[in-house]
């Protein structure tokens, strides 16, 4: 990987970026609508995103990725998004619940489970959220206790993406309650199937509608030693690790769905007539497209740069810079905000059709909205932000 960090794309970048922004407006724009309706899981979305080699974008060649980057997933991501943020979500939580085993697995642990996470055969979830804490990482309840080739898990998760249409679970349980919190726990790797692990209800959301959120729980399930990932104690690390290196995929969601609604805001105000002109004309319009232009070039920007501080860093578990964690939770967190903010500008431009589900940006409004919350609220990246200053 380049030594210097990134502000453009390379050619081969680009034509993937291309392909994937055609393939957005030709087959995951139009249905867009009715998946948000019908809030059920998108099969055929992931049937597309299998077919075109979307979903192992920056998973490692050895077991079946293309390693084309940080940058590469996240235009994905964002080329995604512009169309549907909850498809953009498919390859986004394919590479979340697969970096645990990506930084942390042994060879046979990938073998086993990287290798079809990589081409979509299987899906992938991650499993750290619990009822009393996202934000508090190390304050989780879910107990693993060894007995001996196995672990017995007990406990419970919620808000777990692709909750009830995974295989390939990676979750975060306490070992050794007497240690100090940020030791005390590990992450094992559970598949779907397995006696006394099932998913409760799938949740009613905002926004994302389609994609499966729901409870895990688990009641005595046996998983196996060799499902252990990385050493008793590890938990934590591997967790905050694969956190640096997926937020910036939150942020190439919330970045497209920024973009989308600009685009489309910016079409609306030429072609809309008030006062005998088109309202791009109009200042208090123009000035709200100027800015959404400004704010979502200036994360991009960030965005890139962050990948590229990234793509330096080794997938294995040794400590990256506080630089590049820092970079990770400002690109979340100013991503996110630039597009909370620009959807609601979005729905402005647009008026009473802003407002009206006919149109796409009061959807992409109800969309970012939890790319402010999710992999961290933006309160936590703000508390990580200044830590590392
Ligand atoms: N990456 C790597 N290491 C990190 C880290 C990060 N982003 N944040 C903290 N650490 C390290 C610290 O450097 C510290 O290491 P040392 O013990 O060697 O000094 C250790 O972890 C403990 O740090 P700290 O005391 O700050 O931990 P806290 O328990 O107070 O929690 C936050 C830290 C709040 C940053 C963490 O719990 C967090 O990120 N929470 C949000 C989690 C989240 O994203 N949830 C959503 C779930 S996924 S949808």
């Amino acid at each position: 990987m380049e030594e210097f960090e990134r502000f453009d794309l390379t050619e081969e970048e680009r034509m993937l970026r291309d392909m994937v922004r055609r393939l957005a407006k030709e087959k995951v724009a139009p249905g867009a609508e009715e998946r948000d309706k019908k809030g059920e899981y998108p099969y055929d979305m992931l049937e597309l995103m299998k077919e075109n080699g979307l979903m192992g974008i920056d998973f490692p060649e050895a077991y079946d990725g293309m390693a084309a980057g940080m940058i590469a997933h996240c235009v994905v991501v964002e080329e995604l998004a512009k169309a549907d943020a909850a498809v953009a979500l498919i390859p986004s939580c394919q590479e979340l619940g697969s970096l645990p085993i990506i930084l942390a697995g042994t060879h046979e642990q990938k073998e086993k489970y990287l290798k079809p996470l990589s081409t979509g055969e299987k899906l992938a979830a991650f499993g750290l959220t619990e009822a009393k804490g996202g934000s508090d990482v190390a304050a989780l309840k879910t107990r693993a206790v060894r007995k001996g080739d196995k672990y017995i898990l007990n406990g419970t998760k919620m808000w777990i993406t692709n909750g009830g249409v995974a295989d390939t679970y990676c979750i975060y349980a306490v070992t050794d309650p007497d240690k100090p919190q940020h030791q005390n726990a590990s992450v094992f790797i559970l598949e779907k199937g397995m006696p006394g692990f099932s998913v409760g209800k799938k949740e009613s959301k905002l926004g994302i509608r389609c994609s499966d959120t729901r409870e895990l729980v688990f009641e005595d399930v046996e998983v196996p030693v060799e499902n252990l990932l990385a050493g008793e104690g590890q938990g934590f690390h591997i967790m905050m690790k694969t956190l640096d290196f997926s937020r910036p995929s939150v942020a190439a969601q919330a970045l497209g769905i920024a973009a989308g609604a600009f685009e489309y805001a910016t079409e609306y105000a030429k072609e809309r007539i008030t006062f005998g002109k088109p309202i791009i004309r109009h200042q208090a319009i123009a000035f709200k497209l100027a800015d959404m232009s400004m704010r979502t070039t200036a994360a991009r920007q960030l965005l890139w740069k962050t990948c590229s501080l990234l793509d330096k860093e080794g997938k294995d578990l040794s400590r990256i810079p506080a630089e590049t964690i820092r970079h990770s939770s400002m690109s979340k967190a100013y991503c996110s905000d630039v597009a909370m903010w620009t959807t609601i500008e979005a729905v402005q431009v647009l008026g009473g059709f802003g407002y009206s589900t006919e149109y796409p940006v009061e959807r992409m409004m109800r969309d970012a909205k939890i790319t402010q919350i999710y992999e961290g609220t933006n309160e936590i990246q703000r508390i990580v932000i200044a830590s590392t200053l």
